[in-house]
């Protein structure tokens, strides 16, 4: 049986953060009117910057890794959540293990194919619930909700859950990304309600 990861923020109390609503289902969004597709035979998943040994994976190096299920809430800024979605991928804490993280890489940037960036503090890559997924529901991680691979970080607003990585840049100071350098938090945690500055 395959590790299933319930996350610790919905045991919380408060499961549903401040100003938020249970919706039934993700609403898609993104920064570009239309998806490019990704050549799969060159993809990589790359990590650089603050680390000891910058790594480069294939798709096929990524699915033979040891994945998790996890189970966990959504928490998008414009005030929607949905319960209970099943992903399954890679835990971020693995990712980072490999490339041996040095002591002063703080803060990582998250690089996504079609353009879009995102900042987040190394911290929450290692929690138990953070995961590279690259299934939702039990199956294969439709293109509108991130493949190849997204990044589900359940204690963070969703526009910390980048799609379509290829990226993790692993820095000293914290780096605005797309929507950061527009007025979202640099954290964005539901339960502080740091939605914007
Ligand atoms: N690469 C990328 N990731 C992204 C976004 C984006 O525009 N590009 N939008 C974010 C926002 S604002 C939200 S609410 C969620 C939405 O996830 P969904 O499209 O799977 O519903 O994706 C996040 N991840
Ligand atoms: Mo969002």
């Amino acid at each position: 049986m395959k590790r299933r990861i319930v996350s610790p923020c919905r045991e919380r109390e408060d499961r549903l953060p401040p100003g938020q609503r249970w919706i039934s289902s993700l609403i898609p969004y993104d920064i570009v009117d239309e998806v490019p597709d990704w050549d799969m035979s060159s993809y990589r998943l790359k990590v650089w910057g603050l680390v000891e040994e910058p790594i480069e994976l294939s798709y096929e190096d990524i699915l033979r890794l040891p994945s998790v299920e996890l189970l966990a809430d959504f928490h998008c800024v414009t005030r929607w959540s949905v319960k209970d979605l099943l992903w399954e991928g890679v835990p971020t804490a693995l990712i980072l293990s490999m490339a041996k993280l040095k002591p002063e890489g703080r803060y990582a940037l998250i690089h996504c194919l079609e353009g879009y960036t995102t900042n987040v503090p190394v911290e929450y890559l290692l929690m138990e619930d953070s995961i590279l997924a690259y299934k939702l529901g039990g199956k294969p991680l439709p293109k509108r909700h991130g493949f190849p691979l997204r990044l589900v970080i359940p204690s963070l607003y969703a526009w910390k859950s980048a799609k379509y990585v290829w990226g993790i840049e692993i820095l000293q100071e914290d780096t605005p990304g797309f929507w950061e350098q527009r007025g979202y938090h640099m954290r964005g945690d539901p339960w502080k309600e740091e939605r914007y500055w």
